[in-house]
Order: C-alpha cells, then sequence, then structure tokens
C-alpha cells in the first residue's frame, strides 16, 4: 500500500501543487531534492495506535516524505511522542535518520499537500479509499486512533464508515480531549481521541501545550494497553 500509493496523481491540482513547491523551494531547503508525491504512512503495520493529521505540509513531508518530518508541526509532536514512549527520537530529520515508532502508525486522509492546507471536498473523496485500506490493514491491532484537529476529525468519520465502523447519529463533533468509542465488527471497539492540531498556530499561542498533547497520547496508550 505505501508503495501503491506513492504513485497517485487522482487529483490534478494536487499534483501540480506538490510539485510546483518543489522547484520553487524555501531558501532554507534550496540544496534539498523535494519528495515531492504522496506520503504514505509511517510507522509499524501492527500498531495499536494510529495518529491522524489532515494532508502534508508543502515544505514539511511534501519535502522530507515521511509523515511529519521537517516542520513546526512535526518538531512539536515527535517531542511529545518520544516523551511518551512512542518514539526512538525527539528530532524527526528525514525519512533515512533512524528514527522508528513504537506502537503507533501515522496517517493522514489526504496525502499530497495541498495549497493553503485546504483540500477540497472532492479531494479528500479522491484520497479516501487510501486510508480504508490502511486502516482495514491494521485493523486486527488497531485499539485507538488519535485524531489532531477538526479538519482532520472531519475526512476521518466517513474514512472510518467506510471501514465498517459504526459512527453514532448524530456525528460527534470534534473537541480536545473528546473520546467517542465506536463498534466494529466482532465486539472489537475502537477509541477515538480529539486533540488539538500542533500547527504553530496552535502551540505558539499556547493552546496546545505539550503536557496536554502528552496527556492524550498517554491516555491512547492506556486505552491501547501499550
Ligand atoms: O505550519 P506547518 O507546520 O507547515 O503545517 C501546516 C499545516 O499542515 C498545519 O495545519 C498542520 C498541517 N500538517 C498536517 O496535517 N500533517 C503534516 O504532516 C504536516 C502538517
Ligand atoms: Fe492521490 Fe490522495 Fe494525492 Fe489525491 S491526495 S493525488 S487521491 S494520494
Amino acid at each position: 500500500l505505501d508503495r501503491e500509493v506513492t504513485r497517485c496523481r487522482r487529483c490534478p491540482r494536487l499534483v501540480t501543487w506538490r510539485e510546483e513547491v518543489a522547484t520553487v523551494k524555501r531558501a532554507a531547503f534550496r540544496e534539498q531534492t523535494y519528495w515531492a508525491r504522496p506520503v504514505p504512512g509511517f510507522g509499524p503495520p501492527d500498531a495499536a495506535i494510529s495518529l491522524v493529521g489532515l494532508a502534508p505540509a508543502a515544505h514539511g513531508a511534501n519535502r522530507t516524505g515521511r509523515m511529519f518530518t521537517g516542520d513546526p508541526s512535526g518538531d512539536f509532536l515527535y517531542q511529545a511522542l518520544h516523551a511518551t514512549g512512542l518514539s526512538s527520537s525527539p528530532v524527526s530529520v528525514s525519512a533515512d535518520d533512524g528514527l522508528e515508532l513504537h506502537g503507533l502508525r501515522m496517517t493522514a486522509p489526504v496525502r499530497c499537500a495541498p495549497p493553503e492546507n485546504k483540500p477540497t471536498p472532492a479531494e479528500c473523496d479522491n484520497c479516501r479509499p487510501w486510508l480504508t485500506t490502511e486502516l482495514t490493514l491494521l485493523r486486527p491491532t488497531l485499539r485507538v486512533v488519535v485524531v489532531l484537529g477538526a479538519f482532520g476529525w472531519q475526512a476521518l468519520l466517513p474514512v472510518l464508515a467506510a471501514a465498517d465502523w459504526r459512527i453514532p447519529k448524530p456525528r460527534p463533533k470534534f473537541g480536545h480531549g473528546v473520546r467517542v468509542d465506536l463498534a466494529g465488527q466482532e465486539d472489537q471497539v475502537l477509541h477515538l481521541l480529539g486533540c488539538y492540531h500542533v500547527s504553530p498556530h496552535n502551540t505558539y499561542t499556547g493552546r496546545l501545550t505539550q503536557a496536554m498533547l502528552q496527556e492524550v497520547l498517554t491516555q491512547a496508550k492506556t486505552l491501547a494497553g501499550v
């Protein structure tokens, strides 16, 4: 699946954008070759926890080819993952830096960097099968999904429904600290945890602190039994 997704060209606008930002680079990355393709999930294929963002950042994951790697959002996230024992290192630099995730797999409802960080509803629809397949493959071990931000939450619920998890009606609303338990097949339960996004918009303003993020990750570990 990881290999296949990196070849996807289903969204014309995103194919153009992911390649365009790779030619008009940020000054700090002028010497680097950008990944400029869809970003696959990162972490063990038998993870008990999945962490879901929204989409790669143009000069972050779209540059390095690894989820949340190479931008301020990722710097904040990996620090918390390491502090809670879910990552082998607090610093994620590049796809070949040797960092490993423990019991957690990062993924996203949209795999290509979108302009303004905003995918269109049609692009979310296009990308849905990739995450549906990934969550189906993870299903035997998956117990908890941590969702970063309201946009990721909104994009994820239809994916979970497509992967045969029962979404309560009315649809549960996103909030930091919100927990929803979803029923699946054969008495399986999936715990959904909402957490403010790790974007600088939240972290520089103190809306999301390391303590808050680490608390959600610790809760995820407890619920997942890891
Ligand atoms: O400000 P920034 O670190 O470049 O992130 C831009 C934007 O993209 C922010 O809202 C987080 C989101 N994002 C994400 O959902 N997944 C990633 O791997 C990296 C960034
Ligand atoms: Fe393919 Fe998803 Fe990228 Fe669209 S966003 S081109 S569906 S990988």
